[in-house]
């Protein structure tokens, strides 16, 4: 099935594998720090260790120019491969490492020329942005190289997960034939359930609390109505002294809290569906939310420990540095509302400009759970921080009825962007941008005036 799709890119992938086996020095792997990143990491760290190919792996937030250049100067490998990176950046790369050997597994939009090996789902009329991650590409090269990696098919679909590949909680095209291969494999194992989020890792008062989507009134961001609605069902929310997780919960408990749900009047359809679980025990979207964690942190070494390794402590100690580190980003943010220099209101949305007071990582994590709680929930939500000494870092963001108004987030912020002379794109309810740190006066005074006038 996933053949007969993508004949022509698998092909792609053979050759690159035939020239890969008979390669004898060593490799540079170059990854996005992003979860599709740190699992492409993960399958090309297992196709050139398991055939005996030695590598190093650089991580990058970004390849442009300067960070290339970079890497290439501190390097000295004939061969390298990049991974859910490099597509864009094609004509740098042939002029960078002339050469060298240039392969690359990636799914973004492909930018002209060409290089030694090029997979790429663009370049066979397959959509990169819904059908397959980077982490999917760099598995089509794996699973030719040797008939027993196809147990990195599950890495493949961590990828496409932390990309947001999926419309209405399904997978698409080739996603969604790796998802039914990696179940008829039992390498994932699919049931159906309660969609929370925090299923395996969250006591479940917190998966209830939690759930924002779909709102439930009276249990989302409400402890004790949480509390009150579990205790009316009747289910032992403790065990063992630890608190349970809606994973311990017996399929007969777990229905009994969906037929409470239904009585109390809540739609259910959303919360139900299919629920797929890694073998290391994990629930998908709560993995490859922990290695986006890991990239945000500046740790995808550790991402590739905790998947090779299985080393739960160190996930453990992750995600409690990163919540940590959320928690006073907001704070920060709280402390500073009233401060026009930090938040700029108008209309209904507000600029932060966070300066170097919240890490340029995690300025868009920070904007999106501003907007989505109490601290800012406007329309439309600007955020920018210092990137380096130069840039300034910049994460839009707007509500559905913005987008479906017409004002779109990518193509403001592409744009704008290029008005002061940085890049931007993205998605059209949250997008992205750099620019020159000395523009970001003029940038937030733009943005504000587009804004008022389009919406
Ligand atoms: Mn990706």
């Amino acid at each position: 099935m996933l053949l007969e799709k993508s004949k022509e890119l698998v092909r792609d992938a053979d050759r690159a594998s035939e020239e890969l086996q008979s390669y004898s020095g060593k490799v540079r792997v170059v990854a996005h720090y992003d979860c599709d990143g740190i699992s492409s990491a993960v399958i090309a760290h297992e196709l050139l260790d398991r055939s005996g190919i030695p590598f190093d792996i650089s991580f990058v937030d970004e390849l442009n120019r300067e960070v290339l250049e970079e890497i290439v100067e501190e390097s000295d490998e004939d061969l390298w491969l990049f991974v859910d990176i490099g597509s864009g950046q094609i004509e740098d790369l042939e002029e960078l490492l002339e050469d060298e050997k240039v392969f690359i597994a990636d799914h973004h939009e492909p930018s002209e020329g060409s290089v030694d090996h090029h997979l790429n789902p663009h370049l066979h009329g397959i959509d990169g942005g819904e059908n397959i991650s980077g982490a999917g590409v760099t598995y089509l090269l794996a699973r030719t190289m040797a008939e027993d990696n196809q147990d990195l098919l599950q890495y493949a679909l961590v990828g496409a997960t932390g990309d947001i590949q999926k419309e209405d909680g399904k997978y698409l095209g080739l996603n969604e034939s790796m998802m039914e291969n990696a179940v008829d494999k039992g390498l994932v194992e699919r049931k159906k359930g309660l969609k929370l989020y925090g299923r395996t890792r969250k006591s479940i008062i917190e998966a209830f609390k939690y759930t924002t989507d779909p709102y439930l009134p009276g249990i989302t961001n409400n402890e004790p109505g949480a509390v009150q609605f579990l205790s009316e069902i009747g289910i032992d929310l403790r065990e063992n002294g630890g608190w349970r997780s809606l994973d311990d919960l017996s399929p007969e408990e777990e229905r009994e809290i969906v037929h409470g749900l239904i009585t109390k009047g809540y739609d259910v359809e959303q919360l139900l569906g299919d629920i797929y679980m890694l073998d290391n025990g994990w629930e998908i979207r709560e993995f490859s939310s922990l290695l986006n964690a890991c990239g945000r942190m500046e740790r995808p070494e550790d991402g590739i420990r905790i998947c090779l390794e299985n080393d739960f402590d160190l996930a453990e100690n992750i995600k409690r540095d990163y919540g940590r580190k959320i928690g006073s980003y907001l704070s920060f943010l709280e402390d500073n509302l009233g401060d026009s220099d930090v938040v700029q209101e108008f209309g209904n949305g507000a600029a932060i400009v966070a300066e170097d007071n919240i890490h340029s990582n995690m300025i868009g994590t920070i904007t999106t759970i501003a907007q989505k709680s109490d601290i800012l929930p406007r329309d439309v939500l600007v955020g920018l921080a210092w990137k380096d000494e130069e840039h300034t870092k910049i994460s839009a963001r707007a509500k559905d009825e913005v987008v479906e108004n017409g004002l779109k987030m990518n193509e403001l912020m592409e744009e704008l962007s290029e008005r002061f002379d940085g890049e931007g794109g993205g998605h059209e309810a949250a997008a992205g941008g750099k620019i020159p740190r000395e523009k970001e006066g003029e940038f937030v005074q733009a943005f504000i005036e587009t804004v008022e006038e389009r919406r």
